[in-house]
């Protein structure tokens, strides 16, 4: 091993995944760390070899994805930033195979693009989310909240990155909306491209951490990645001039390690971020609102026309703006459809084993007759 600093530890590994691990586990498996997912394949790290390979941020090794055992729960598979246990293998023939992914610490999913109400995920054991935004015309209220809302229920921390305030006449303007729909979320505002952005990123980047980047398209969340990298590890693309969109440059998740010893992974601009299983944790997103709720006379206050609403009280004194309570609802309604509930999930897997029996049973019968 070059890198005597590279150990479990500075890959994320804590207390909360050795708890997992009993001691005769340890002694046959060896942890190992998604880096990225690829159709059938899995890249992984660790500083401890895996068998007779060696599997280093620099030379990854990809090994096949663990077979689930349940084909209809979507949050089974692993994803970027997933812990493994690889057994062993003594032939230098043989790739290591999973033997278990570990619990998260954090999971960070959206609803899936298309119709299905699958769960899509999109980064494991995040510590950091830097939701990024830019100081143009493509700053969003409603998508800000949507990522507040996400960031609540993974469980990491949100910070909210303003990029492009080089560009922008008064960038504190943008500063000021973004810290109005989270006072308790701190806001960077910055040149995503100028070398200073590694030392103000650097608290949430140091030995261990991970960070996810996430936001639309063209706001520079590669930039980001590459000025905390100090290199270029991924491309980059200018906006389109027009309405400043970008031109999804970035199609993979990645987890890159930074110079400072923590672990950025980009992620393509989203164009669709569905809420899903998001449930209370919207409250915490939407602290304002919820704090208010709990001074309405009904506990189960819609906040329509009830007597004694808080909430309306509010809005009628001006100190909640009546769009940010229409956003709340349509983000609550939305996670309330798009949620299964566990008889759906149980519905969805029954039929599944249904479609598959008969499928058997058919393939049985054109090989009898
Ligand atoms: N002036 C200026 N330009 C920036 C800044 N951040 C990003 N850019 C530019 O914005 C364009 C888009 O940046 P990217 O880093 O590709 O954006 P992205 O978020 O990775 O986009 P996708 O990969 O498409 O999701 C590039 O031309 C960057 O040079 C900034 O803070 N200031
Ligand atoms: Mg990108
Ligand atoms: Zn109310």
């Amino acid at each position: 091993m070059t890198d005597p600093t590279f150990d479990l530890a500075a890959c994320g590994w804590t207390a909360f995944f050795q708890s997992q691990v009993d001691i005769d586990e340890f002694a046959t498996t060896t942890p190992a760390r998604v880096t990225a997912v690829y159709r059938g394949a899995l890249e992984v790290i660790s500083p401890q070899p895996i068998g007779v390979h060696s599997a280093l941020p620099d030379a990854p090794l990809r090994v096949r994805p663990p077979e689930t055992g349940h084909l209809d729960d979507d949050e089974a598979v692993a994803t970027v930033g997933d812990w493994l246990l690889l057994d062993r293998p003594t032939d230098p023939g043989t790739l290591p195979r999973v033997v278990r992914r570990l619990d998260r610490k954090t999971l960070f999913k959206r609803r899936a693009a298309g119709t299905s109400r699958r769960v899509q995920l999109i980064a494991a054991n995040v510590d950091t989310l830097f939701i990024v935004s830019s100081c143009n015309q493509d700053f969003n209220a409603a998508r800000q909240e949507r990522y507040l809302a996400l960031a609540a229920s993974s469980g990491a921390m949100p910070v909210m990155v303003l990029t492009k305030a080089d560009l922008a006449d008064d960038p504190g303007a943008y500063a000021v909306q973004a810290a109005a729909l989270s006072p308790t979320t701190l806001v960077e505002t910055l040149d995503a491209r100028a070398p200073d952005t590694a030392g103000r990123l650097g608290p949430w980047c140091g030995p261990g951490q991970t960070v996810a980047l996430v936001g639309s398209s063209g706001v520079g969340k590669s930039t980001l990645l590459n000025t905390l990298a100090g290199d270029t590890v991924q491309a980059v693309n200018a906006i389109r001039e027009d309405d400043a969109k970008g031109r999804h440059t970035t199609t993979g998740r990645s987890l890159h390690r930074l110079p400072a010893g923590g672990w950025l992974l980009d992620t393509p601009g989203m164009r669709e971020l569905q809420m899903t299983d998001i449930g209370e944790d919207l409250d915490d997103a939407f602290a304002d609102i919820a704090a208010l709720a709990r001074h309405c006379r009904f506990a189960d206050c819609r906040h329509d026309s009830e007597p004694g609403c808080a909430v309306r009280a509010a809005i009628d004194a001006g100190t909640l703006d009546p769009a940010r309570l229409k956003r709340y609802r349509k983000l609550a309604a939305e996670d309330a459809h798009n949620t299964e509930t566990l008889a759906q999930r149980r519905h969805r897997a029954r039929a599944f084993g249904r479609m598959a029996k008969t499928a058997m049973r058919e393939k049985e019968r054109r090989r009898g007759g």
